[in-house]
Order: C-alpha cells, then sequence, then structure tokens
C-alpha cells in the first residue's frame, strides 16, 4: 500500500500564463511548447516529489484561466490546502496601468484574490507566482518593478495569507518552466505550506467548522 503524505494544492491565474505548463514540468519532466488551452478544472498528479528528503503525493487542481466566472470550477479551490495564483512575468504590457487590450497585472491579481478570499474555507497560504521568467529581459529591473507592483496591489489585502518568497526578498515567486529556474523553491514552500495547514486542521478543510467567519457578503478581500 501506497503510504505517502498527500498535499492537496491548487493554482489559478488568467488564460496562458503557464500553470499548466509548470505542473507538467514537475509531474512529467518535460517541457511543452504548447498546451491546449484549459477550460475548467484539471485534477493532476505528482506521484513521488521529495519535501525534506520525504517522498510524498500531490494532488493539483489546475484551474483554467477561462473558468475564473465558473462557481462550479472556482468550487475546487475549497478543497486545496495551499494556493498558487500564477501571472505571466513576460507579458510586459500588462504592468502598464493603462492597458486597455486585457487585464494588466493590478487587475488579474485583484480579481483573483478576490475569488479565493470568497471561495476558500480557511484563511490558507497563497502564494503568488511569476511564470516564462526566461523570456524575461532587463531581468533586475524587470523583477523588482514587479515587485513593487505587486507589493502595492497586496497593501491592503490583510485578510489573505500571502507567503513570501524569503530566499529572494520578493512577495513572488518568479519561475520559467522551460529552464526550470525557480521551480523547485517554489514547489516546496508550496508543498510545505500545505503540509502545515494539513498538520494544524486535518486534510478536511472544509469543515464546516473551519470555514472563515465572512461579516457579510459583500465582505472584499482589499
Ligand atoms: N518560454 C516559456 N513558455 C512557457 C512557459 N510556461 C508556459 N509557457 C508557454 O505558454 C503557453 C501557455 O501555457 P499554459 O500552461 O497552457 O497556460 P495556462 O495558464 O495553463 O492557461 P489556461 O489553461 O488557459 O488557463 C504554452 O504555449 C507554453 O508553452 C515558460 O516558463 N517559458
Ligand atoms: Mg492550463
Amino acid at each position: 500500500m501506497d503510504n505517502k503524505k498527500i498535499f492537496k494544492l491548487g493554482i489559478v491565474g488568467n488564460q496562458g500564463v503557464g500553470k499548466t505548463t509548470l505542473i507538467l514540468r514537475v509531474a512529467e519532466k518535460k517541457f511543452y511548447e504548447k498546451v491546449s488551452c484549459g477550460v475548467s478544472v484539471d485534477f493532476r498528479t505528482v506521484k513521488d516529489y521529495k519535501v525534506n528528503g520525504e517522498s510524498v503525493k500531490l494532488n493539483i487542481f489546475d484551474i483554467a484561466g477561462l473558468a475564473r466566472n465558473s462557481d462550479l470550477a472556482i468550487s475546487f479551490i475549497k478543497d486545496a490546502s495551499a494556493l498558487a495564483l500564477a501571472f505571466n512575468l513576460s507579458a510586459l504590457e500588462y504592468y502598464n496601468e493603462d492597458f486597455n487590450q486585457g487585464e494588466n497585472l493590478e487587475q488579474q491579481i485583484k480579481l483573483w484574490t478576490e475569488k479565493i478570499y470568497n471561495n476558500s474555507a480557511l484563511n490558507i497560504p497563497v502564494l503568488i507566482l511569476g511564470c516564462q521568467l526566461d523570456k524575461v529581459q532587463e531581468r533586475k529591473q524587470i523583477l523588482e518593478s514587479v515587485n513593487d507592483e505587486l507589493e502595492r496591489v497586496l497593501k491592503d489585502c490583510h485578510k489573505l495569507n500571502i507567503v513570501k518568497n524569503k530566499k529572494q526578498q520578493l512577495i513572488y515567486f518568479p519561475t520559467s518552466s522551460k529552464t526550470e529556474e525557480g521551480i523547485d523553491d517554489f514547489f516546496q514552500i508550496w508543498a510545505q505550506e500545505a503540509c502545515q495547514i494539513q498538520k494544524q486542521y486535518g486534510s478536511k478543510l472544509s469543515n464546516d467548522s473551519l470555514i472563515k467567519k465572512k461579516p457579510n457578503d459583500n465582505d472584499q478581500c482589499c
């Protein structure tokens, strides 16, 4: 029988930012140049991941960007013990506040943090994940300016438990599924955070007694 610890993780973020590619990089140890666009929720497993030297199983809900307004898809958020909110580090145009051809970084983060706040059963850990780092030019400058922008956007968001990247002293985790840079650091923290929550509350996070108290239905995250 397989006695491995199982950690339940969830990942959200806009369409095409690189969520599925990142999970497949770890699950299949391959980089996919083309991945079909997700429509709802995919359930993915990493069978043998080492966390602090111990082999564990990761069960991951990969929620498609297109499913942000699907109550059913979003309801999977509550089953995760730690969440990742992904964005594309290489889409420079959306750092611009006036970007009007889609959602800029601020809009993406605000819309997703709201979804997380309204749907997660606990004040669960949330890691902000920057994808596609290999495509970023002038790296130092971009990483710092993205950090400033995220600090600003999340400044008033005290209701979510945002886990900082202590190693790089950033509020987010920059990664590349192509070169694998940053991926192991990110997964280690993601799994460790899930492990702590599961130790504290058991794996049934949607148990009524644990559901986060909300003063009223219009309560907002930030
Ligand atoms: N160069 C490079 N390309 C990447 C990286 N991550 C993802 N991509 C590419 O970006 C495209 C979109 O990635 P997906 O993983 O499908 O994006 P997603 O976030 O799962 O999108 P949805 O399922 O639609 O929400 C794919 O063609 C990937 O090959 C990366 O780290 N580097
Ligand atoms: Mg996907």
